[in-house]
């Protein structure tokens, strides 16, 4: 897959303000710093689609990006952040469960971690939550750039011990240099045709 088109369509906190149904979703999920945004310029070769930043917790909504006029990406808001209160977080979470639990075009939703770090008890959380809801499957090991080569072999298999992975999809990418976007494109692609055949199925 090659992404020809990309626009920001949205931003939002309820579902109100979700744009309409109809149209396939695959989103992006993590601590917050982890890379979510910077994955989604790197994949659309757009800089500054979605905003990236040093400091943790940019992205405070989620927001919705039309990909090839096709299917959305959807960029969440991270989680972890420490300088959060309760009732910020107890939002988020609200935020969060509203769109995951009720969201009915959402494909799958990417799981993203920090390939240097072992999988916080807040990654293994999100993603044990991401599989109880059947959307997990595909984890990005973000920030490949900042490991050896020799060293990311065992970073992926802390990862997939940490996160319990048995057939699910781990991809090692670097916003940096770059790396890893066809990988992720071509999962991508095949939840989307997988979406097409069950689709099918049910005609
Ligand atoms: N070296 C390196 N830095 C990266 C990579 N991906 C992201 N970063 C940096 O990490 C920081 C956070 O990136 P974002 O894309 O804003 O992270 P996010 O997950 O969207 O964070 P929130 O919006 O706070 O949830 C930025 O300074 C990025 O430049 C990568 O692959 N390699
Ligand atoms: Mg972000």
């Amino acid at each position: 897959m090659k992404i020809v088109k990309a626009e920001f369509i949205t931003s939002a906190v309820k579902s109100s303000q979700y744009p309409p149904e109809g149209v396939p979703e695959i989103a992006f999920a993590g601590r917050s710093n982890v890379g979510k945004s910077s994955l989604l310029n790197l994949l659309t070769g757009r800089k500054s689609l979605a905003k990236v930043s040093s400091s943790p917790g940019k992205t405070r909504t989620i927001n919705f990006f039309n990909i090839n006029d096709e299917f959305r990406i959807v960029d969440l808001p991270g989680y972890g952040y420490a300088r959060v209160s309760r009732s910020q977080s107890e939002s988020w979470g609200r935020m969060m469960e509203g769109y995951l639990e009720n969201r009915r075009d959402l494909l799958k939703v990417i799981q993203l971690v920090d390939v240097r770090h072992q999988p916080s008890a807040q990654d293994v959380q999100m993603y044990e939550y991401l599989r109880y809801y059947g959307l997990s499957g595909i984890v990005v090991a973000t920030k490949a750039d900042k490991v050896s080569g020799n060293e990311l072999s065992k970073c992926l298999s802390v990862i997939r011990k940490t996160l319990q992975l048995d057939d699910d999809i781990i991809i090692p990418v670097s916003a940096l240099k770059g790396t890893g976007t066809d990988r992720v494109l071509s999962a991508m692609e095949g939840l989307l045709q997988g979406q097409e055949t069950e689709r099918e199925k049910n005609v």
